[in-house]
């Protein structure tokens, strides 16, 4: 049982890339329990391994209200279903206080590895496809404020920097 500490914007260990899980074991499983107790103490509804500086490719989210529906994501990829897009309000636990539109596709197929290793797929929409896009996009390095203007995303960085400045004295 524990509680994972979270990597905040602009940390430079958010931007690397997570490699392949290469095989779904009890350590890998012991990862999904701490991001899932760490994910629902923050709380959020989506969290990636690169937030809490774990380099593999493993994804846990619940975007149900009663927080019942736990989903695991390991070595996830997706594919466009449908050329429509959604503009959503996204926030993210690495950049916290902060929310911004973010236009995705909304119909994807994802495919992944479960917990006993064996490979799943379905089509996600609206919010989950959503959700899923931007879990994908830190394994690979890439934050939501990555896709607003340069004006809006140092903003965000100078406020988040000035922040932790406080806090570490
Ligand atoms: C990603 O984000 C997401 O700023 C998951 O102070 C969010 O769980 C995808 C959170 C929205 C699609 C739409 C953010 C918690 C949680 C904060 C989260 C904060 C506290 C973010
Ligand atoms: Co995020």
């Amino acid at each position: 049982m524990a509680l994972l500490p979270i990597l905040e914007f602009p940390d430079s260990r958010l931007r690397t890339i997570a490699k392949d899980v290469i095989e779904v074991n009890d350590d890998i499983r012991a990862i999904v329990k701490d991001m899932f107790e760490t994910m629902y103490d923050a709380p959020g509804i989506g969290l990636a391994a690169t937030q809490v500086n774990i380099h593999q490719r493993i994804i846990t989210i619940d975007i149900s209200d009663e927080k019942d529906e736990p989903l695991v994501l390991i070595n996830p990829t997706f594919e466009i279903l449908d050329v429509e897009t959604d503009k959503m309000q996204e926030g993210c636990l690495s950049v916290p206080g902060f929310y911004e539109d973010v236009t995705r596709p909304k119909h994807i197929k994802v495919t992944h590895l479960n917990l006993e290793g064996n490979t799943c797929q379905f089509e996600a929409q609206d919010l989950l496809a959503v959700c899923i896009q931007h879990e994908i996009d830190h394994l690979e390095g890439k934050l939501f404020v990555d896709y607003l203007s340069k004006l809006k995303r140092s903003r965000i960085k100078s406020k988040l920097e000035k922040a932790h400045k406080l806090q570490a004295s």
